[in-house]
């Protein structure tokens, strides 16, 4: 019996079957119902008492080094079938994701670019103002609810308030302190309002604002600039209509609406049932706002306009709720990952 013993460890040791059924062969060989170790035990009965203490722990010890044995090769086997099957050197690699251009840079680029190809130059500048560049030199009178803390985030209010600017307008003040005449720029850029925060307002925006002033710079000439931006942005066949308004800074005044790209002047949700849609503000730059900055009103004329980026990206893609462009959540990213 002690051979026996002894021939079967050796064999166990020796134990290197790979395939499932080889395993489950040699587990019935050894361990089985009539397995040699099962045979063994039932030997072990007609041992002489004195001997069976030597003969019980190594009988003990065999069962256990074929048990752990058949237990390893099995978890060896299974490893190698779960990797081999699923290790398929055909597949395609796992995409990146790129991420995506904010909806507000892609608004921002398609308008900039527009009027880059006009012959515009592209201006920005500080977005914490003084009084003076944000209001005054634009003609706002003293009392203008504007410069109301209500309208307004002051940063300090002395003499010359330190505020944040609540349109890029303060840019196109300082380029025409600055810049040689003619002057043709757009300034895009991130404003400020006291708003509380809902779906329809928020305290940041964005607008693209732009100026052009020359000698004999008429209404027609802003008009046709707008047209041809409008044509560019919303297709070949948009239709642009002016309705008459007043801004401080412009005499006179205009709101421009484009005609209503998705019924086509038929009516929909989306133009309120009107055919047409708003999507900016214009003007011919007051007299008083040339001089402020130092320009001959009698010499020079100009025309200058502003939008809000968020109202064109609502108009582009339908996203009606503004805080969607400022609260980064990555799901509404990811919605304008094919965009780019
Ligand atoms: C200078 C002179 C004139 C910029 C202009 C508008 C009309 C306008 C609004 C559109 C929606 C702002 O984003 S919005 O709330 N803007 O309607 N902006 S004319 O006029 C200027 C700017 C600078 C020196």
């Amino acid at each position: 019996m002690k051979e026996k013993i002894e021939t079967l460890l050796a064999e166990i040791e020796a134990l290197n079957c790979k395939a499932e059924n080889e395993i489950e062969e040699a587990r019935v060989r050894l361990l089985g119902k009539k397995g040699e170790i099962t045979k063994l035990f039932e030997e072990f009965r007609t041992v002489a008492p004195e001997m069976k203490r030597e003969f019980g722990q190594k009988l003990n010890q065999l069962k256990t080094a074929a048990t752990a044995k058949i237990e390893a090769l099995r978890e060896a086997a299974q490893e190698s079938s779960v990797s081999s099957a699923s290790f398929d050197l055909t597949k395609p690699g796992d995409p990146f994701r790129l991420g995506s251009r904010h909806p507000v840079s892609i608004v921002r680029e398609e308008i900039v670019e527009i009027f880059r190809k006009f012959g515009y130059d592209v201006a920005e500048g500080p977005e914490i103002e003084d009084d003076w560049h944000v209001f005054e030199a634009l003609n706002f009178p003293p009392e203008h609810p504007a410069r109301d803390m209500q309208d307004t985030f002051f940063i300090s209010s002395s003499a010359n308030s330190i505020l944040l600017r609540t349109h890029t307008s303060s840019v196109q003040v300082r380029a025409m302190e600055k810049l040689p005449l003619p002057i043709r720029i757009v300034c895009p850029g991130r404003v400020f309002r006291n708003e509380a925060i809902s779906a329809r307002a928020h305290c940041i925006f964005h607008q693209v604002e732009g100026l052009y002033i020359d000698e004999n710079v008429t209404f027609a000439d802003m008009k046709q600039a707008i047209l041809l931006f409008a044509r560019e942005m919303f297709g070949a066949e948009t239709q642009i209509r002016m309705r008459p308004s007043y801004f401080p800074f412009t005499e006179p005044s205009a709101e421009v609406d484009v005609s209503c790209n998705i019924c086509h002047g038929k009516g929909c949700n989306i133009c309120k049932g009107t055919g047409w849609l708003e999507i900016m503000g214009c003007g011919m730059v007051d007299p008083n706002v040339l001089e402020a900055s130092g320009i001959d009103s009698k010499k020079y004329s100009g025309f200058a306009f502003g939008m809000g980026i968020e109202r064109i990206a609502m108009l582009k893609w339908q996203v009606k709720d503004l805080r969607n462009y400022f609260e980064n959540d990555i799901r509404f990213l990811r919605e304008f990952e094919t965009v780019i």
